[in-house]
Formats: C-alpha cells, structure tokens, sequence
C-alpha cells in the first residue's frame, strides 16, 4: 500500500491500541473491586470505571480497529480514489473528536451509564453528542466504502467484485442500518433529555432502538473476524478459499438476520407483546446458520488443504496447520473458543432458558468468550501481518514467539475469567455488580469463590494487555525494514462460477428492508401507544446518575 492509504489504516489503528490499554486497566481494577479485597482510590466510582471499561473496549477499540483494518482491505483490492481518501479523514477526525468527548465526560464521573446507556440513567450532553459524532463519522467511512464500490462496478461491468471488498460493504451496510436506531435514540430522545428541554424519556423506546442497533454491532464485530477466516487464513496455512459463493452467501445472511432480533436482549421486559418476541427469537435461530456454514468451510477448507499435502486419516489433516505460525494460531484459538462461545449464545436466544441467564453475570462470560476471545484473538492475528505490512516491517521469528506467548496467555486468562463467569451466573450471580455480601445472605457467599477466579483471570489477561502494546509498538516502529505479505487468498480453481444473484445489492438490501419492517413495526406502533411519554413506568420525569 501508498504510504497514503497506510497512514489513513494506520491512524485508526493507533486509536484502537490505546485504546486497548485504557480500557484493559479498567478491566482489571473492575475484577479487584468485585473480589472484595480492594477499593478504588479517590472517590473513584466502580459504574465510572465499568463505563470506560464497556465504552473504550466496546465501542471504541472495535469501530476503530474494523474501519482501519476495511480501509486496508478496500486500498489493497479495489483501491481508493484520492478524494475518497481526502473524504476518509474527515470521519476519522469526526470519531476522535466524538470520542475524546465522551472519555473525558466519563472519566469525570459525569457519565456513568454503562455502554447501554439505558435511561433512566442519565449523563452529561457532551456524553451523548460525543457518542453521536462517533455514529456520523463512521457513517463517513461507510459511504466511502459503498462509492468505491459504485465506481468499481461502473468500471468493470459484468466482473465479480473481489470478496474481501464485499465484505466490507457488506458490513458497512449492516453498520448503517443498524446505527440507524442508536443515532435516532441519540439525537431525539437522549439529547434533548439531557440538556432538560424535554422532561421526560420514553425508556422503552429508547431500549428498543438500542437494541435494535446492539445485536447487529455483535455481528459488525465479527464479520471482519470472518473476513479473516474466509479469505486470509487459507492463504497463511498454503491452501485455498473453500468457496466464494458460500462465504458471499454467509455474508449476505448476516445483513438480513441480524437486525430483526434485538428483541431477545429484552425477553424479560414488560410492554411488548410476547408473540413479537417469539418471532425474533425465530430469527435469532436463523442467524445462527451462516456460523454454522462458515464453521462447515472452515473444517472443509482444513481438511482439503491438508489431504493435498498428503495427511491422511480422519484427522491426519490437523496436523499440516501451521502451528507456530501466530498469524494463524492467534485467530485459530478465537475459532475454537467460538464453538462454546456460539453455544453459550444459542443458549441465551432459547426464551426459557434466557429467564436463567438473563442479567446474571452468565451473560457477561459469554461476551468475554465471543468479543473478548473470538475476535479480539483475530484482531492481534491481523495485526500480525497487517502492521508490518503497512509500516514496511517484519514479523521476525521472536515477534512471532511473542505473539505465541501472548495468544497462550490471553486463552488461559479468558479461560479463567470468562468460565467463572459462566458458572457464577448459573448459580445467580447478578452481572454489573460491585462487590457485596448482599447482608451476609447464603446464596452471596457462593459467588465470592468465582470472583475471586475473575481477578486472577483479570490479572492475566492485563499481562496479556501489556505484552500486545509491547509487540504493536514493535512492529510499528522498531521491527526491522522488509517486506512482509498481505496474505489474500484465492478460490479453489475447480470452483463452481459464483451466481450473479449474490451481488445483487438491491435485492440483498430490500430484504433487509422488509424484515426490520416485519419484525419491528407493529410492535413498536404498540410500544409507543401503550407506553405514552410521561407515564411511569415507561417514562421516568427524573433520573441523575
Ligand atoms: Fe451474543 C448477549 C445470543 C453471538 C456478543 N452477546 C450478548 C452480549 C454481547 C454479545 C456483547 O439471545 C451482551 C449484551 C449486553 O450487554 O446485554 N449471541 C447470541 C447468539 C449468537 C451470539 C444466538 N454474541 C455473539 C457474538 C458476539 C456476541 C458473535 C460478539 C462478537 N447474545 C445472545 C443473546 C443475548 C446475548 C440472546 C442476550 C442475553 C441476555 O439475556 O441479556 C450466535 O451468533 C452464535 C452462533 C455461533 C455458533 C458457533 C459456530 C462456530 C464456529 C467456529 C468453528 C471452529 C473451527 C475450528 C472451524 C453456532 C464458526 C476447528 C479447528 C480445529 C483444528 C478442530
């Protein structure tokens, strides 16, 4: 890449590194507040320090890191023009500064929602407004990313449009639709509020409209993990993309189902018709399916790379993966914790089951094995090779032993942390909790041995921390000079052709269209009726943090 397009990559990326090491600190004071044996220092609150911990790591590091990492993916397939590189930078200058707001209104206690924000919590307007310019800034990256594919498509009719760049648009088009929701809280509910002009919040609303957008941000952070998986992976491990049209398709079923269903973060609450949530839950199964088509070509595409190098026997092919390679072996990991990770999730989305786990810290174990392993595990393998290659570098042989020292650390870490947190839940262990002994109660003193658990995970994981801010500084600034591979993958050339139906955008988007439509407007019609703005318990006249 141009030193040009590597800056603009780079400049994302520098954001989400730091970001890394703000929000990983928080992580694990959070973990020595919950064990009991340590108190935060000058009046520090322990919500203050879950809202930067949920913010910077939630929002921040992922929205930085995927737009940094797409533009790369866009510069080295389709390339962008000079003045669509020019528009680029105005909406990373719009995140920053959207995002130094919102730190500095938490980081001077003046923001303590948590990263949902729900009312009737309320926080500064800087916090909101900060928020909101993150939202318009990405949505300047998402525009970028849909007119360089107009103007490719304009100029190479008839031709199929490289994968990975599909992809990306693919993911920028789930991320706009579904901003479209937590803008539109945002802008007329929260920000309104929170300056008092006006005096009450539909809390149900706002609710709806977050989760409409908060299920759909789990997939925006997953899908460029598969990006990797798909069309990365098999050019490390010297084999080939299983099938173009199968990850095209798993694609395009992400953009359909995984917005309909933010219903099943609200199975438990009052105000919406049971019948609505049954149907999401419906859909919330069929979201499941392009994982478990990409599980499917995964194990494929092991397995026939494998079998052409001459393993034999049912797991004979195991043993041609490159190991010790860690731009393989980091993103390995994150696959096979995704196989409890995804059942924990298919968990939470049976309704019954849900009332189990709902609110108990069960929940959070299972984002710490599907955000906090999956991808961030594929982010440090991306990092790997992305960071050498835009600054020129190499991943020499002890970066890569680091890098192995660091993906074995995180796992045992995540392991510790993210299975206590799992067992805690089931044995009721409430979720976004400061340390207590609810007044000596004995259920409470079944959790503390977990929480204990939680810290020592919680300390290993920021060894993990430090050590991957120690390889990133490595590999931006002291690596030796060299060249190092963008490893792209190509297809099986024995491939059926790709359909033509699988690029076409307007079909993809206008069923997109029609099921948010299906699954949300009746009941949202009935959520605003039944719930009228300033009838309690639906809209709450007061509410400071
Ligand atoms: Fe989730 C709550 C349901 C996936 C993140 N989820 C959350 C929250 C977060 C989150 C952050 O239905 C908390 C929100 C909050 O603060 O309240 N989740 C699901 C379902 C899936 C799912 C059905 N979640 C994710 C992913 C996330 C994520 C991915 C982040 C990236 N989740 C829920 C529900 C709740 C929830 C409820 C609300 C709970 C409540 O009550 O509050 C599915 O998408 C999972 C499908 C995945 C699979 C796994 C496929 C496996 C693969 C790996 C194959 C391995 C290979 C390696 C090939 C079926 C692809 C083999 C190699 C060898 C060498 C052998």
């Amino acid at each position: 890449l141009s030193k040009q397009e590597t800056k603009l990559s780079m400049a994302y990326i520098y954001v989400a590194f730091i970001s890394l090491l703000i929000g990983g600190l928080m992580g694990l004071l959070q973990t020595l507040v919950r064990s009991g044996t340590f108190t935060l220092p000058w009046g520090i609150d322990y919500y203050q320090v879950l809202t930067v911990h949920g913010v910077i790591l939630g929002l921040v590091l992922t929205t930085f890191f995927i737009i940094g990492f797409q533009y790369a993916l866009i510069n080295k397939t389709i390339g962008l023009t000079v003045k669509q590189r020019k528009i680029s930078w105005v909406g990373f200058w719009i995140m920053l500064v959207g995002t130094i707001m919102s730190s500095i209104t938490i980081l001077l206690g003046k923001a303590s929602v948590l990263y949902t924000f729900y009312a009737p919590l309320k926080a500064h307007p800087a916090f909101y407004i900060g928020l909101a310019l993150v939202i318009i800034g990405s949505w300047v990256a998402c525009f970028v990313n849909f007119r360089q594919m107009f103007l490719w498509r304009k100029d190479h009719k008839n031709e199929k449009s490289p994968l990975l760049a599909f992809m990306v648009v693919i993911n920028m088009l789930l991320w706009f639709i579904a901003t479209l929701g937590v803008a539109a809280t945002v802008l007329i509910q929260f920000i309104p509020w929170s300056l008092g002009y006006a005096d009450t919040i539909n809390i149900l609303v706002s609710r709806t409209l977050f989760w409409y957008f908060g299920h759909p941000l789990v997939y925006f952070w997953l899908l460029p993990a598969y990006m990797a998986w798909y069309a990365i992976i098999p050019k490390i491990i010297g084999g080939k993309i299983f099938s173009d049209s199968l990850a095209r398709l798993a694609f395009v079923l992400f953009l359909m189902f995984s917005i309909p269903v933010g219903f099943h973060h609200q199975l438990t609450e009052p105000g919406i018709d049971p019948m609505w949530k049954f149907i999401q839950v419906v859909l919330t199964f069929l979201v499941i399916i392009p994982s478990l088509l990409t599980a499917f070509s995964m194990f494929a595409m092991f397995e026939i790379t494998g079998r052409k190098k001459g393993f034999q026997g049912i797991f004979g092919w195991v043993k041609h993966l490159p190991w010790k390679d860690v731009r393989f072996f980091a993103p390995m990991v994150g696959m096979l914790a995704f196989i409890p990770a995804g059942t924990g999730g298919i968990i939470n989305a049976s309704h019954q089951l849900n009332a189990v786990v709902h609110n108990t810290i069960w929940v959070t174990g299972h984002f710490h094995l599907t955000v906090a392993t999956t991808v961030i595990l594929t982010f440090f393998g991306i990092s790997y090779w992305l960071i050498p290659a835009l600054t020129g570098r190499k991943l020499t042989a002890d970066i890569n032993k680091l890098g192995m020292i660091q993906t074995i650390i995180w796992t045992i870490g995540m392991t510790i942390i993210s299975g206590s947190m799992h067992i805690a839940g089931l044995f009721g262990a409430p979720r976004r909790s400061a340390y207590s002994t609810y007044s000596g109660t004995e259920q409470a003193s079944e959790w503390i041995g977990y929480q204990y658990s939680q810290a020592i995970g919680g300390s290993i994981l920021f060894i993990g921390i430090i050590l991957m801010v120690y390889i990133f500084i490595k590999l931006a600034f002291f690596a030796p000079k060299g060249i190092e591979e963008f490893p792209i993958a190509e297809e099986e050339p024995d491939a059926e052709p790709t359909p033509k139906f699988l690029e076409n955008w307007k079909l993809w988007i206008g069923l997109t269209i029609a099921l948010i439509l299906f699954a949300y407007t009746i009941p949202f019609i009935e959520i605003i009726q039944h719930s009228p703005p300033g009838s309690p318990p639906f809209a709450w006249p007061i509410g400071n943090n």
